[in-house]
């Protein structure tokens, strides 16, 4: 992992990072972040840099896969600014109500993953989409196992149906199939971040693509083709031959949706199509008279179950920009 500043355009440096460093700033990404700590590929090589020590609190913190201004005390790396992000996939902190919190930085691509040994239900990709779109990012969605699957053809039709216009490739890391295919989609400096239940095989593909053991695999749980959540840390790994980088991340339990209204109308595009000619501008397409989209539903063109799904996702967004804002009237009161 030594060399010159060559390397780092492997990781993806760029006129772009170049431009929004400060002039003599030295520059890394983000590989890792530990407790406290990161691991930042420079160009000098990896380093482990304290990641909070000298920025005030309310900066952004490093996630995986950012750019950064790194500095050197007495011997010990800090990480400095946080460059602007490009792409950011984000969610709601589970462990902080509305707190947003961000999961991996500077992708060009998501890798929405899904094993094809488990269901497929639509609800969970049309999150999984939601939150893809929010990032800013290209997305594609990924079947993985296809070799357990009796037929990955007409699972992947089904999956389609709700994709809109994001392609669904089927895989098989163990049988090496499809991978080309994704190899084509990187290239040097090209990020990929892939996302997906625990046990959909995110690592499986990360070793396959890699040609090597780099992350961790284990087998799921063989009554309900569960994943063990055995990655614990969002990872950049590099690929070789100029491969580009996966960013593997942990099996997500919970994925709220922050700030994602534009992302939502855009993942369920047919369902705003039809709204256009409601007779309300406002329309909630629940009970109002002349709703264009309950009468898509009714005349068939529509599934019913994906308006469902649609609304409670909206009033999910919705209500979280509700306590979003009595939040912000609230601390404007205490600043009075
Ligand atoms: N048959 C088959 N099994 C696969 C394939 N890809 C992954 N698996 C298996 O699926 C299980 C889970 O794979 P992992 O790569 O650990 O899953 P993960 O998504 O990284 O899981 P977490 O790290 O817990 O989020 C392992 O037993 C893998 O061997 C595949 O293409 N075919
Ligand atoms: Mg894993
Ligand atoms: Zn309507």
């Amino acid at each position: 992992m030594t060399g010159g500043s060559g390397d780092l355009r492997l990781w993806g440096y760029d006129d772009r990072v170049a431009g929004s460093a400060e002039d003599g700033a030295r520059v890394g990404r983000v590989v890792q972040v530990d407790r406290g700590e990161c691991d930042v590929v420079t160009a000098a090589g990896m380093v482990r840099a304290g990641s909070d020590s000298v920025r005030a609190q309310a900066e952004m913190a490093p996630v995986t896969g950012d750019w950064v201004q790194v500095t050197s005390q007495h011997e010990v790396v800090l990480i400095g600014r946080v460059l602007p992000r490009l792409t950011a996939l984000t969610r709601r902190d589970p462990a902080e109500r509305d707190a947003e919190q961000v999961l991996a930085a500077n992708f060009d691509i998501v890798g929405i993953v899904s094993g094809l040994d488990r269901p497929l239900p639509p609800g969970r990709f049309e999150r999984m989409l939601v939150m893809a779109r929010d990032s800013g990012a290209a997305i594609v969605i990924l079947l993985t196992k296809a070799d357990r699957a009796p037929d990955a053809a007409a699972a992947a039709e089904t999956v389609r149906a709700v994709a809109g216009d994001v392609d669904v490739l089927t895989l098989s890391a163990r049988r090496d199939l499809g991978l080309d295919h994704l190899r084509s989609r990187l290239g040097p400096g090209r990020t990929m971040a892939l996302v997906g239940a625990s046990g959909s095989g995110k690592s499986t593909l990360v070793n396959a693509l890699a040609r090597a053991e780099v992350a961790a695999t284990a087998k799921v749980r063989s009554s309900d083709r569960r994943g063990r959540h055995t990655t614990v840390a969002r990872r950049l790994v590099l690929l070789p031959d100029g491969g580009g980088m996966v960013l593997d991340t942990p099996g997500v339990r919970a994925l709220g949706l922050i700030d994602a209204q534009e992302a939502l109308s855009r993942v369920f595009s047919d369902i705003e199509e039809h709204g256009l000619s409601c007779r309300f501008s406002d329309c909630a397409h629940g009970a109002e008279p002349d709703c264009a989209v309950t009468a898509a539903v009714e005349r068939g063109e529509m599934d019913p179950r994906r308006l469902q799904r649609f609304l409670a996702l909206r009033d999910e967004v919705e209500q979280q920009r509700v306590r979003e804002e009595q939040r912000a009237r609230a601390a404007a009161r205490g600043r009075r």
